[in-house]
């Protein structure tokens, strides 16, 4: 792929995900989805960072990571499924929605204890560089994840043992009703010179910048091994769940379709490069659309797993405790 359409597929995959975001919001609402974390307002900041991942790297994603997933090959289906909670969910539906896996494509499961993955992250960047495999490994969480204690130990243990970590905050403005002005006094990025790493703070909003940064830093991390902590700066546009309301403590709203949008900075952009017209923003939004509502009426058909499948995958042999527990509800 060359780089005008390695650009257009980045923005085809924002454009995916916030098709999807909006049906599965709307779902909700229907009362078809129990809950959902909205990623719109994310989608530079994570495309434009997996726009320079390769296939052997490991990620360590968190909850609001749908773009990240979708453009990395990770199906729709796959994300719909885990939200239902269907027998077709790698989770069998026993996870929570929104804590997605996917293993195929080198993503771990989504823990809710916030900036859980960190720490894992390292410990994977450590056993990569003490094996001498190719690879780094992508750790991700939000602005108010930075005040979590896994936070400090997975930064500075990355730092000491120079593992290949990209740490990328991306820095939505917001920890469910809490800002980013209260979280902290200094700014995130400026954190990472504490711990002897570098720093770069970016404007998460715009797909090419972010692309750009990401990919003078992942080429850096790929190089010499050591960690580097990205802020990318954007704006969670929705609330921060559908259990959520932000009007209670917000009035700053970033509306779809402004100029804040990166969506809409995207297709200025990429009209500017003469990359797209409308005409060929308008087909990828169709066709996008189609796509996400004949799969979700799909998914929504697969029946919920078996009440018994609880059971499974907990002891390799079943013991009597299990059988009797399994025979009540038999
Ligand atoms: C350790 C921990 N503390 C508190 C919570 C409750 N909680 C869930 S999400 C969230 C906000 C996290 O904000 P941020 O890291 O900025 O990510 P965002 O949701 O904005 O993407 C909080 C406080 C949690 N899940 N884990
Ligand atoms: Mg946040």
């Amino acid at each position: 792929m060359d780089e005008k359409e390695k650009i257009i597929d980045g923005y085809r995959a924002m454009v995916l995900s916030r098709t999807l975001d909006k049906k599965i919001v709307m779902s909700q609402r229907q009362g078809r989805v129990g809950f959902y974390t909205p990623t719109m307002g994310q989608e530079a900041t994570q495309v434009g960072l997996s726009m320079n991942l390769e296939d052997q790297d490991l990620i360590f994603e968190y909850y609001r990571d749908v773009p990240l997933m979708l453009h990395r090959g990770v199906k729709p289906e796959t994300i719909i499924d885990q939200i239902i909670g269907n027998s077709d969910d790698k989770e069998k539906g026993r996870q929570m929605p929104s804590h997605y896996t996917a293993k195929d494509h080198n993503f771990m499961s989504v823990q809710s204890p916030v900036a859980t993955n960190l720490p894992p992250a390292v410990g994977a960047a450590y056993s990569i560089k003490y094996q001498k495999k190719d690879g780094i490994v992508i750790a991700t969480f939000g602005d108010g994840s930075t005040s979590t204690p896994d936070f400090h130990a997975a930064l500075n243990l990355a730092a000491v043992f120079d593992l290949p970590v990209v740490f990328l905050c991306e820095n939505n403005k917001w920890a469910i009703s809490y800002p980013v002005e209260k979280q902290t006094r200094s700014e995130i990025w400026k954190k990472a010179e504490g711990y002897g790493m570098r720093g770069v703070l970016v404007d998460g909003n715009d797909l090419l910048e972010m692309y750009k940064v990401a990919k003078e830093e992942i080429d850096k991390v790929r190089v010499d091994g050591k960690p580097v902590l990205i802020e990318a700066v954007s704006y969670r546009m929705g609330p921060h769940s559908t259990s959520d309301d932000p009007s209670k403590y917000r009035t700053d709203d970033v509306k779809e379709g402004s100029d804040k949008d990166p969506i809409v900075i995207a297709e200025r952009k990429l009209k500017m490069l003469n990359y797209i017209d409308d005409q060929a923003i308008e087909k990828i939004k169709v066709e996008a659309k189609e796509r996400i509502d004949r799969i979700f009426d799909e998914r929504e058909k697969i029946a919920a797993p078996k009440p018994e499948t609880m059971f499974e995958d907990i002891f390799e042999n079943s013991n009597w405790i299990i059988d009797e527990e399994r025979g009540e509800i038999l």
